[in-house]
């Protein structure tokens, strides 16, 4: 029987899928969402126990202590959470422990739930759980940036989570851009109810046209091999969102000597009116562009953004609304 590794992605996400292949097939995988903390609106435990959190913290210290306050009369266990390495680089495994968690005043822990709650990429992150120890859990990062992991144990729904945040960075010696368009229409009052207006990120190659495969990366053609042969030099679309609950991404590494164009499409609105797009631009980790709040007025509108020159890494505003694609 082929392993099933759990991917979870977002907050209310949770999907199946199979082995990606590199893994060690042993690490099979529960397919569960784990039980979320809503323990009197106070959410907020979740954040405590992570603030400070570097990949080798004991996330789960505040989790514990505030769990009674948190949870009214539940008695609640005190999950706890440790990862290394404490330095965490793109393409490195990652080893979680909740082994050092109690059950309520100390005692046993029956069982864990892990979830990995934000990830800087989707579809593709390799999170499973040991099926052999459920107290350990694996993460694989294929690129930078901020993934969350939170434990529960012993099934305590309403008591706060262990949390702990690992920043990804880069591989040493390498070289970046980073895009992230996030969106909301203005007429839509609820972002994480699936419905919702759908706006596109466009990564242009040089010398690509928009809209158009091979040379303008967007959902329809997420990667494409260019410079050197391999992938070490190519951009993909890591991060596809066809709604306002999650940001698309596009990340290139190392990217070939040219001018690469960012722009948003406004693909689809089912009613919700002008939508205002964000952008965030980063080279080599650190944002070099960050433009909030463009009014996109209607479907079928275009912004051409920003543009990249590289290798110098310069990132320009551009700032051009059209209807439809530039030709
Ligand atoms: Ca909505
Ligand atoms: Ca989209
Ligand atoms: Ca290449």
């Amino acid at each position: 029987m082929k392993a099933m590794w759990c991917v979870v992605v977002g907050v209310a996400l949770g999907a199946c899928t199979s082995d990606p292949g590199e893994g060690d097939p042993s690490w099979a995988l529960e397919c569960e969402e784990s039980a979320r903390c809503e323990a009197g609106g106070d959410a907020g435990g979740q954040g405590d126990a992570g603030e400070d959190a570097g990949p080798s913290a004991d996330a789960g210290e505040d989790a514990g202590e505030d769990a009674g306050e948190d949870a009214g009369d539940t008695v609640c266990s005190s999950p706890r959470i440790t990862s290394t390495p404490s330095e965490v680089f793109s393409g490195d495994l990652v080893d979680l422990s909740g082994a050092d968690s109690t059950g309520p005043d100390g005692g046993e822990v029956g069982s864990y739930e892990w979830s990995l709650v934000a990830a800087p990429m989707s579809p593709g992150v390799d999170f499973g759980v040991d099926p052999s120890d459920a107290s350990r859990s694996r993460l694989r990062t294929e690129a930078p940036g901020l993934y969350v992991i939170e434990l529960q144990v012993n099934g305590d729904i309403g008591c706060p989570p262990a949390r702990v945040e690992i920043d990804v960075m880069p591989e040493p010696g390498e070289r970046s851009v980073r895009v992230q368009m996030s969106w909301v229409a203005q007429g839509d009052p609820d972002t994480t109810d699936g419905t919702s207006a759908d706006l596109d990120l466009h990564y242009l190659l040089p010398m690509g046209a928009w809209d158009e495969a091979p040379g303008d990366i967007y959902w329809d053609n997420p990667t494409l091999d260019i410079g050197e042969p391999g992938a070490a030099d190519d951009p993909e679309m890591t991060q596809d969102s066809a709604t306002s609950a999650a940001p698309e991404i596009v990340y290139h590494p190392n990217p070939p000597v040219g001018l690469y164009v960012v722009g948003v499409y406004y693909y689809e609105d089912p009613g919700f009116g002008q939508a205002e797009a964000s952008l965030l631009i980063e080279v080599d980790g650190v944002t070099a562009l960050s433009l909030p709040g463009e009014l996109l007025f209607e479907q079928g509108v275009f912004w051409e953004a920003a543009t990249i020159t590289w290798p110098g890494g310069q990132v320009r505003p551009v700032g051009s609304v059209t209807a439809g694609f530039p030709r």
